[in-house]
């Protein structure tokens, strides 16, 4: 856990036909061999992922992608990856080589890109002794020599300067602590924990609180009411782990702010209001509804699984009979969405923001409400007035 996760980079894209020099680029970029260079085209075939520090953004992941106009049979699979990884870029780089003489790979990418709400900028790679080609869009350009490794101070520079100044993680806390306030965090650390770790969430709300100077506790739930006992002031906040939402709140007077891990996360990830409208279609479902149970990540399952059990069945109890739940794991939705009443989304601790937008409003598109796990427990229990967020 030293490496920042990837969810938190800047996500720098390359775009482009084959041969244009997108891995050039990269490679010279990243300062060593990441993907694989060759004048055969389709060389490039599974997207490569390249995290490096790119100063004074920070942490950045860069990708190459595969051209479009490979017309092997991988051809279709390789568009859905390119769309794929679109919807999680925050800065797109289109390549152009200076041989090009028509446009229209290029006018494909744009649509796409323009479709998917990314910022994009363009490359014309200027293969040795070319001329520069005009090109038939407007959009910030860069002329450059892939192979050139003098040019790279330059394209970084460029990427600098287009790369969003606001991408700055927002801190997820500070609108309900002050610095120097006491938190108490409660982590079960059961059966689905991951051996010998902590998971994503509570190593960064734990980070982001001490960053902030807030005096920070731990507990697991068999040791609130103890360490409340032990404490001289009430904490300012207590943070659960939101499965647990309703012996928590049973536990803590009702005068001490409480949240969620996962309730934390979906102000940073996504749009909390979105999410809060989302759940109100709960009330909505009848016994046989189809609900979309969404992870972004695949795990092994354990007995007690948040998706596949305890969604389900806290979704019985207050539905008045079973739902038609499907869970599904991956990065993106489904073909059918539109065929769900819910969406259920995990918090997405393991994907960007970029692409939890993307699916929110993809989801919106298909007029398909859409809420998180740490929100739906909370509406299911009753305690939507009880949670700060
Ligand atoms: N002469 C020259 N060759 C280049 C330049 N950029 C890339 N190449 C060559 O063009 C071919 C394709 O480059 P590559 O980076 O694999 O393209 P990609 O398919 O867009 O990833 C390789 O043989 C590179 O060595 C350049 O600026 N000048
Ligand atoms: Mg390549």
């Amino acid at each position: 856990m030293q490496e920042t996760p990837r969810a938190n980079r800047l996500h720098i894209s390359f775009f482009g036909r084959t041969n244009s020099g997108k891995s050039t680029l990269l490679n010279q970029l990243a300062g060593q061999q990441v993907s694989v260079v060759s004048d055969v085209s389709g060389t490039t075939t599974d997207p490569v992922y390249k995290s490096m520090e790119l100063l004074p953004i920070g942490p950045v992941v860069l990708i190459d992608t595969a051209g479009l106009d490979d017309s092997t049979e991988l051809g279709e699979l390789r568009k859905e990856k390119t769309i794929e990884v679109m919807r999680k870029t925050d800065l797109a780089i289109l390549v152009i080589s200076s041989r090009c003489t028509e446009f229209s790979e290029e006018k494909t990418y744009l649509s796409m890109l323009e479709e998917n709400h990314v910022k994009t900028v363009c490359v014309i790679n200027r293969f040795d002794g070319d001329s520069i080609p005009v090109l038939p869009f407007s959009l910030p350009t860069l002329e450059l020599n892939a192979s050139c490794p003098a040019d790279m101070a330059k394209f970084k520079q460029f990427i600098i300067q287009n790369a969003d100044s606001d991408f700055e993680i927002p801190f997820m806390t500070a609108h309900l602590v002050q610095p120097g306030g006491l938190v108490m965090l409660i982590m079960p650390q059961d059966i689905q924990a991951p051996k010998g770790r902590l998971i994503l969430p509570q190593v960064q709300i734990t980070r982001e609180l001490l960053d902030r100077h807030c005096r920070v506790i731990s507990v697991t739930p068999d040791n609130i009411v103890p360490m409340l006992e032990i404490l001289k002031q009430s904490p300012d906040l207590v943070i659960t782990d939101s499965q647990i939402f309703r012996l928590v709140n049973e536990t803590i007077p009702s005068n001490i702010p409480l949240t969620s891990f996962s309730i934390l996360l979906s102000e940073n990830k996504g749009d909390i209001q979105t999410f809060l409208e989302g759940a109100k279609a709960i009330r909505t479902l009848r016994p046989g509804d189809k609900v979309l149970i969404m992870e972004a990540c695949t795990h092994h399952a354990l007995d007690g699984d948040i998706a596949r059990q305890k969604l389900p069945k806290l979704m019985e109890q207050f539905v008045g009979g079973p739902v038609s739940y499907e869970v599904h794991s991956g990065p993106g939705f489904p073909q059918n969405i539109g065929d769900y009443k819910l969406i259920l989304h995990c918090g997405g601790c393991m994907i960007n923001r970029k692409n939890m937008l993307s699916k929110l409003s993809e989801a919106q598109q298909y007029g398909v409400p859409i809420t998180n796990f740490g929100i739906a427990i909370a509406y299911m229990n009753g305690m939507m007035e009880r949670i700060s967020y």
